[in-house]
């Protein structure tokens, strides 16, 4: 099945789905072996971890770049976090195109203006119109290559503090404007609004939530609530910073590496990771001389 219609069909199934966050090939492809049927390609850890803020200072071909890796090294899909679309209706349609050609299953616009600010570090970005947003949501969709690619409209009217109701008339403008999928994201410290948002919402288009901030809701709570699919949406990032640190100073501290080697990946771990088996395979197909 082609990427982009196991990612549709993950986002339409009536249990919930839930996508892991990656930030480069090898998250991606660790996200895949840990048995996620899908990846976030997330704008936050892939800035972080080119040591940016996450306010568009990497610029999209540079996403379109490290995206592009990761999704040559996983078989499951990708959606990518595709900001406000790097500018306007014009930019999307660029992006979308460029996206389908590089093997990417589905973008995810937000409301917001470019360049746009992390929802967390802020009270609240200025959110563009809803009119000019539709217009970009209409023009993903018509650039797309693939019928199948997925346009997730995310709405941050809850972030602004623009409250349910203006949220939820967002919402209905971009599912009629061609959106996939409507990601509701939230900074609260419990599930409320989004559980509100999910209840008023009457139409069959599925809802996302990025559990950031709520993190310890259970997810039952979700597959109840018909919550569609779940981003974990900076993870293996936070996960990797920890490791990285606490390794790393251990070494500086100890002026050895003989005591925190059980506790690091081996060598075999990144052969196995970047495929040296099939390299390997390769070679001897390739380059031993075909005798007649
Ligand atoms: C991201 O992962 O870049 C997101 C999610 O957009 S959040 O950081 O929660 O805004
Ligand atoms: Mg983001």
């Amino acid at each position: 099945m082609k990427k982009t219609t196991i990612l549709k069909s993950l986002i339409q199934d009536e249990n919930t789905s839930f996508l892991m966050e990656a930030h480069n090939a090898l998250s991606a492809r660790i996200a895949q072996e840990s048995g996620f049927k899908g990846v976030w390609a997330s704008g936050l850890s892939i800035s972080a971890s080119l040591g940016l803020c996450d306010r568009n200072e990497a610029s999209w071909t540079q996403i379109l770049d490290i995206v592009e890796f990761m999704s040559d090294h996983t078989t499951v899909p990708i959606l990518v976090d595709g900001d406000t679309g790097f500018g306007n209706f014009n930019n999307v349609r660029r992006l979308t195109k460029k996206l389908c050609q590089r093997g990417i299953a589905g973008v995810c616009l937000e409301d917001k203006l470019f360049p746009k600010v992390n929802s967390f570090i802020s009270d609240g970005n200025d959110l563009t119109s809803a009119d000019e947003f539709c217009g970009k949501l209409r023009a993903a969709k018509d650039s797309q290559l693939d019928e199948d690619f997925v346009v997730v409209a995310r709405i941050e009217a809850l972030i602004s503090g623009l409250g349910m109701d203006e949220a939820l008339i967002r919402a209905y403008k971009y599912y009629h404007a061609g959106a996939d999928a409507i990601l509701i994201h939230s900074k609260r410290k419990d599930a409320r609004e989004v559980l509100e948002f999910k209840s008023r919402w009457k139409e069959s288009c599925p809802v996302i939530i990025i559990p950031t901030k709520y993190s310890s809701v259970e997810t039952s709570v979700y597959k109840e609530a018909g919550i569609s699919t779940v981003i974990w949406a900076n993870h293996s990032l936070r996960a990797s910073i920890q490791a990285m640190k606490r390794i790393t100073e251990q070494i500086q501290k100890n002026e050895s590496v003989s005591l925190i080697e059980k506790d690091i990946a081996t060598l075999e771990d990144i052969f196995m990771l970047t495929g040296e088996a099939e390299a390997r395979l390769a070679e001897e197909k390739y380059l031993t001389s075909v005798t007649a």
